[in-house]
């Protein structure tokens, strides 16, 4: 009975770790994580391992100084993966940083950051 027991704890266990891995986790992002860009990019694009709500999702770019660039709401597409945020300026050399929320459409919530640069 006790092995019994723990075989089922171990399943709900498995059960839950499985439910977790359906969190929207940042697959690739264009620009990528740590790359350095000869021209300045127009638009952050973010995809994700699952689909997002966009109007829950939330993308914020600052510069060096962490003063906070004009972007547009982000909108998906790939469908529902893919989140795009139009970058409203033309970004100077230098290095950014972007933070982004997402929520998936289970509403689990996650959220990270990573930088780029821009050469001069
Ligand atoms: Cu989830």
């Amino acid at each position: 009975v006790r092995r019994r027991d723990f075989a089922a704890a171990a399943g709900a266990f498995l059960a839950l770790a499985a439910s977790a891995e359906a969190h929207a986790l940042l697959e690739h992002a264009r620009p990528a994580a740590g790359a350095v860009l000869n021209t300045a990019p127009s638009e952050l694009r973010l995809s994700f391992s699952e689909r997002v709500e966009p109007a829950l999702c939330s993308v914020a770019l600052a510069d060096e100084a962490g003063h906070a660039l004009a972007l547009a709401a982000p909108v998906a597409t790939a469908g529902a993966r893919t989140l795009v945020a139009r970058i409203d300026t033309t970004l100077a050399p230098g290095l950014y940083r972007v933070r982004w929320r997402a929520v998936s459409v289970d509403t689990h919530v996650t959220e990270g950051a990573f930088s780029f640069r821009i050469a001069p």
